[in-house]
């Protein structure tokens, strides 16, 4: 048991529920409680079963609890104060025989032991109290419904470190809700608890006895042993007399006396805080695969917004889109006048030729092609990242999660995006020209074997490239351009005629898509690190409830051996 409990411990550990979602909260919250049982109560409790039995002494604040303990042990262990609330910092009282026990610090060790009192809510007083037996230790927790935040949550943390809670509440306050919804989960948890009434005023006593018994009834705590104590004047000691507190002191008496009795409250404990693990481990498990599905959907909207990018740099490769304008002129300036063109023949092999003869002598318009091509391409590529970036935005702000994690930053491309898709182009550039360089063994296709002719020929495969399908820019800006273009338009189709450009047009474009897939891939990583930051592991909540079965299987075999041993 203690192996699975470990194992559990460690689960839950592992587990974060990073990102904003409703009841992630909560999650958290009730991770950390359970760790705190694990570590401050179950597995020392399990390890030394023979332990002095605890009793927390938890309930309303100023309703006495600190006055009742100090009475039980007949010394003024725990300070008792008129200004609320008077303790801060647990008390632990026990006989000095169990001292050696508790202040080893296996049980709560998160807690700090300490000699005198203090006001740290991550201290525990520890105080010995020879008129106490020894097998019974009494702590005087802060006020459960506390105004102090720390004092709420140290009181709960204590209770779950309880072998026996003992509630004391005053008839001005038992019907107050935080005590009720406390009791409610304890005796879910099948806690062994007890009840003191304290400071009845003697005339209310019948009534408020009356009321509480019934609401105990409710809450189906029918059986949890009730005291009533009347109001009262304490001693020069500020005690309570002992004729009052002596039918409480009697049954702890012979709860310390009966070790069986002793035992069977702590294994009615334990086994209800085992059992409770499993329904509250599976709900950190439902949690923990929220957290999961909520990630992947962030990634999933991430994914999309960019592949929305890269298609849209394909449809304007597609379109002739990006062979408008300054890229036209340009290309129209390259491949020489009307004139020259007007007289061509439709064949390629002489036209490629004569492409290369024009141009050569001609570097000017050569470079103003391709810085032409280089900054139609550069806009395109911006302008598509800074697409993908808001949209990715979008799709993240409307997921509660993805609002939380988004920043201004992210709805923008990257930083350095400008610069990366420059070096981008340049290198495509750089990579076309050398793909024709490479064919230039091929004599067919770089005749002259010129510089000039490896740069027309690039130049022309690019200009393929931004017109990959069967597209011609016919129509394109044809009529007005008169003769110039008509020429630059016929060099097109006889490039497109082409059979070794096409192919060339074809892995130039291939290329140019992977190093856009590559770019946007980048530009995707920040907002994929948002979430592989937070933390998130999708086999989070298998890991808890394989860890939960594990706890119940030793549960269900540690009680098959009690029984056999019964038998
Ligand atoms: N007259 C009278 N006073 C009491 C009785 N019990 C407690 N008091 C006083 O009530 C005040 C609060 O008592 P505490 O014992 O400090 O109460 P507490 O529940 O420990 O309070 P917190 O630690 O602040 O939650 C003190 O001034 C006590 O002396 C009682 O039965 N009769
Ligand atoms: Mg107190």
């Amino acid at each position: 048991m203690r192996w699975a409990l470990t194992r559990l411990r460690a689960a839950i550990d592992v587990t974060a529920y990073p990102l904003a979602l409703p009841g992630a909260d909560e999650a958290r919250q009730l991770g950390s409680a359970l760790r705190a049982q694990l570590a401050d109560y179950l597995l020392p409790r399990l390890a030394r079963l023979d332990a002095p039995l605890l009793v927390v002494v938890g309930g309303s604040t100023g309703a006495g609890k600190s006055t009742l303990v100090n009475s039980l042990v007949q010394a003024r262990v725990s300070s008792v104060g008129v200004l609320r609330p008077t303790t801060r910092s647990p008390v632990l009282v026990c006989s000095p025989l169990d001292a050696a026990w508790f202040r080893q610090g296996e049980l709560l060790p998160g807690l700090t032991r300490t000699t005198a009192p203090g006001d740290q809510p991550d201290t525990l007083h520890l105080v010995t109290a020879p008129a106490l037996p020894a097998g019974l230790a009494f702590l005087d927790a802060p006020d459960i419904d506390s105004v102090v935040d720390a004092n709420r949550a140290l009181a709960a943390q204590l209770l779950a470190a309880a072998d026996l809670w003992l509630f004391v509440t005053t008839a001005a306050r038992y019907a107050d809700a935080v005590p009720w919804e406390l009791l409610h989960t304890a005796r879910l948890r099948g806690t062994a608890i007890a009840l003191v009434l304290d400071r009845v005023p003697p005339a209310a006593t019948d009534e408020v006895t009356a009321h509480l018994v019934e609401m105990l009834a409710e809450h189906q705590l029918g059986a949890a042993p009730l005291f009533v104590l009347p109001e009262t004047v304490v001693d020069g000691q500020g005690l309570l007399p002992g004729r009052l507190t002596e039918p409480l002191r009697s049954w702890f008496g012979r709860l310390a006396a009966d070790s069986e009795a002793r035992a069977a409250v702590i294994r009615q404990t334990l086994d209800g805080a085992v059992a409770a693990l499993g329904p509250a481990v599976d709900s950190l498990a439902t949690a923990a695969d929220q957290q999961a599905n909520a990630a992947q959907a962030l990634d999933e909207r991430v994914r999309s917004g960019y592949r929305g990018a890269r298609r849209s740099v394909e449809e304007a490769l597609r379109d002739g889109r990006l062979l408008r304008g300054e890229v036209l002129a340009r290309w129209q300036e390259f491949v020489g006048t009307g004139e020259l063109f007007r007289t061509l023949e439709a064949r390629v092999g002489q036209l490629r030729d004569r492409l290369v003869a024009a141009v050569t002598g001609r570097p000017a318009p050569n470079a103003q092609l391709r810085s032409a091509i280089e900054s139609q391409l550069v806009t395109l590529l911006r302008e598509s990242a800074a697409t993908a970036a808001e949209q990715t935005a979008a799709a993240w702000q409307t997921h509660p999660a993805g609002a939380a994690l988004l920043t201004s930053e992210l709805s923008r491309p990257g930083e350095d995006l400008p610069e990366r898709a420059e070096r981008l182009v340049r290198d495509w550039q750089r990579g076309v020209l050398e793909l024709v360089r490479a064919q230039g063994g091929d004599k067919r296709f770089v005749a002259r074997s010129a510089a000039y002719a490896v740069n027309a020929t690039g130049l022309a495969v690019m200009i393929a490239v931004f017109a990959s399908t069967a597209f011609i820019p016919t129509g394109l800006e044809v009529a007005a351009a008169g003769g110039t273009t008509v020429a630059a338009q016929k060099v097109l189709e006889a490039i497109f005629g082409d059979q070794a450009t096409r192919n060339l047009a074809t892995r130039a474009r291939a290329e140019l898509l992977g190093m856009v897939d590559r770019l946007f891939d980048e530009e995707a990583a920040r907002y994929l690190a948002r979430t592989a930051t937070a933390g998130v592991d999708a086999g989070h909540g298998d890991q808890l409830r394989e860890a939960a079965r594990l706890v119940d299987a030793a549960r269900a075999g540690a009680a098959e051996t009690a029984g056999a041993e019964a038998r």
